[in-house]
């Protein structure tokens, strides 16, 4: 038997992103058009600590634009077939950049639009066997940031990952190879996404792991005092992680892994 997700990413573990687009928010488009280099930096995130390398060709920061079929392949493929033994998750909404990638190895598919962007998505995942993160998003990246409205934050996203986990499941994923993720950031403000953080227990109640990315996202930025915040920094993003840690997150997807790694590994020996 394939191990569930939660004996396959014990908690916590460490996803580290690697993004191999040009608009990237946070690390600037590093990583595009070179995937020798994009391969190399994968790697150094294993050996810092991570469970596994997140790479991503369609950058979904607020105002994104999509990109196309062909140039999500053109992005991620070449990166993919230089990481032989990496433990890869692809965070990708599209049913074919899935198959490739499960095809060159990768173990787990991120779809921030919780299998409703490909109709054709949850058939790739339940065929392959892979792993499913399913995350909460208001809207589209393109406008999900005008003004998003909700009477309940944490009920409202635990009433959308329920639904979403049934669909999942009613496609034939089975329910222990899915973890789910309130999406901070994405169509929230910056009390929603503290709210969401502070009510973890409210998603934990549908009974799977936890994914959380909160690294250097621009509530953390605001939250410091500036209103016009892009990004957050590196310590904003440890105590982020420590505080969801303890709300019960499971898995982790940040930028600086072996920052992560560290406060994490000490977080969880003092909670015991
Ligand atoms: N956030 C981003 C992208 N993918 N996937 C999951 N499961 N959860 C997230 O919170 C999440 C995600 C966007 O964040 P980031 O990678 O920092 O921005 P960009 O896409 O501009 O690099």
């Amino acid at each position: 038997m394939a191990p569930s997700i939660e004996q396959r990413f014990p908690r916590p573990s460490v996803m580290g992103i690697l993004y191999v687009t040009p608009d990237s928010f946070s690390d600037g488009g590093l990583h595009f058009g070179d995937p020798a280099a994009a391969a190399q930096s994968a790697r150094a995130m294993v050996e810092a600590g991570a469970a596994i390398v997140d790479v991503g060709g369609e950058s979904t920061r607020p105002g994104a634009e999509g990109v196309g079929l062909d140039e999500e392949l053109r992005r991620v493929v070449p990166v993919l077939e230089l990481l032989e033994g990496v433990p890869v998750s692809i965070d990708t909404a599209k049913a074919e950049v899935a198959r490739r990638s499960v095809a060159l190895g990768a173990e787990l598919v991120n779809d921030v639009t919780a299998l409703r962007g490909d109709p054709e998505l949850a058939g790739v995942v339940a065929d392959s066997g892979a792993y499913l993160c399913l995350m909460h998003m208001r809207g589209e990246p393109r406008t999900m940031q005008r003004d998003p409205v909700y009477e309940d934050v944490a009920a409202e996203v635990t009433a959308f990952l329920e639904e979403r986990l049934s669909a999942a499941v009613d496609a034939g994923v089975p329910e222990e190879r899915i973890c789910l993720d309130p999406g901070i950031g994405f169509g929230k403000t910056v009390e929603h996404n503290l709210e969401l953080l502070r009510r973890l227990d409210v998603v934990a109640g549908l009974g799977r792991p936890l994914l959380v990315g909160v690294s250097r996202k621009s509530s953390l930025g605001r939250l410091l005092g500036d209103s016009e915040a892009t990004r957050g920094t590196l310590a904003a993003s440890i105590g982020a992680a420590v505080s969801a840690f303890d709300h019960g997150a499971a898995i982790f997807r940040v930028h600086d892994v072996r920052e992560h790694v560290e406060a994490l590994t000490v977080a969880a020996a003092v909670a015991g």
